[in-house]
């Protein structure tokens, strides 16, 4: 399947089962504005469905931001209505990032603030340039973070952490943001990329199935309890017992030889 859609503010490289989603609006800072979440969900809808891509990384263009938030131009003139609207679309394309069958890592080249720092939440995994910024300031603009932050980012980095970012809305650079485990590396500028497909191809070399599904697991889990989670976790693993990729993995591993799997 191939990207038929024209997008004005994004782009999508394809090469050797690595997608790179680049949110493409560097004179306002890759801002997210309503288009460009319009033009993302377009874009995450498509990339579910391709066979091409194993894991997608998440980056923003140019050399000093990620994301710098949601755009602010196009939200001051909004009320109370058009607030919630606006939120809700954001949530529910950040949602399509988290629930996506794929692997996803946030490259974070710069500033990730806001709607930024949540666009980076939605992944799976982020690795930060050495000049990566995150920050929730959006109490300093009279809101709250409105994509997912209060949320995900105290799932991520725990409460006090999270309360912390949000009610000061202080910007933390990237070895702050590594210490608490918002960023699970740091890695020069120019290694981003590179380092982010060495990661990507590290999880390429394992039974895809089994890579989906354990996504699967760890997310729905973290939403139930500790037992239910368990019970989910054990009905999971007995059905990859019918898939042939378990076959070969494990003669593989027996037999000394490098499995090759073929998603079945
Ligand atoms: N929205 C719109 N435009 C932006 C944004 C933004 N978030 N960030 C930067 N820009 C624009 C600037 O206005 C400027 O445009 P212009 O050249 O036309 O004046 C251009 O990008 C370059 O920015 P700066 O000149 O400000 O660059 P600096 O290097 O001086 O500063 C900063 C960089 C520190 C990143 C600064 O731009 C900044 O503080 N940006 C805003 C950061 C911010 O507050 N982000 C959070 C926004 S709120 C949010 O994301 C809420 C998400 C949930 C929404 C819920 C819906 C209700």
């Amino acid at each position: 399947m191939e990207i038929n859609q024209t997008y004005n503010y994004l782009s999508l490289a394809i090469e050797q089962g690595i997608g790179t989603l680049t949110i493409e609006r560097p004179k306002v800072l890759n801002a997210l504005s309503t288009e460009v979440l319009e033009e993302l969900e377009l874009m995450l809808d498509d990339i579910a469905m391709m066979e091409t891509i194993d894991v997608l990384l998440v980056t923003g263009a140019g050399e000093k931001a990620f994301v710098a938030g949601a755009d602010i131009a196009e939200m001051k003139e909004k009320r109370v209505f058009e607030g919630r609207a606006f939120s809700e679309v954001g949530n529910r394309v950040f949602s399509k990032l988290a629930n996506l069958r794929q692997p996803t890592i946030a490259c974070v080249n710069g500033f990730a603030l806001g709607g930024g720092c949540e666009l980076a939440l939605a992944c799976d995994m982020r690795l930060g340039a050495e000049n990566a910024k995150f920050g929730q300031p959006e109490v300093g603009l009279g809101i709250i973070p409105g994509f997912g932050g209060t949320q995900r980012l105290a799932r991520l980095v725990g409460t006090g952490m999270a309360k912390e970012l949000i009610f000061t809305g202080n910007i933390i650079d990237a070895k702050e943001a590594h210490r608490i485990g918002l960023l699970n590396r740091v890695v020069p500028a120019e290694e981003l990329i590179t380092e982010a497909q060495n990661l990507a191809n590290q999880i390429r070399k394992n039974a895809p199935l089994a890579v989906e599904l354990s996504k699967e697991v760890i997310d729905r889990g973290l939403e139930m309890p500790i037992e239910h989670g368990l019970r989910l976790e054990a009905e999971v693993f007995g059905s990859l017992f019918s898939t042939e990729d378990q076959t070969e993995g494990m003669d593989a591993f027996l037999n000394r030889r490098k499995a090759s799997f073929t998603k079945q």
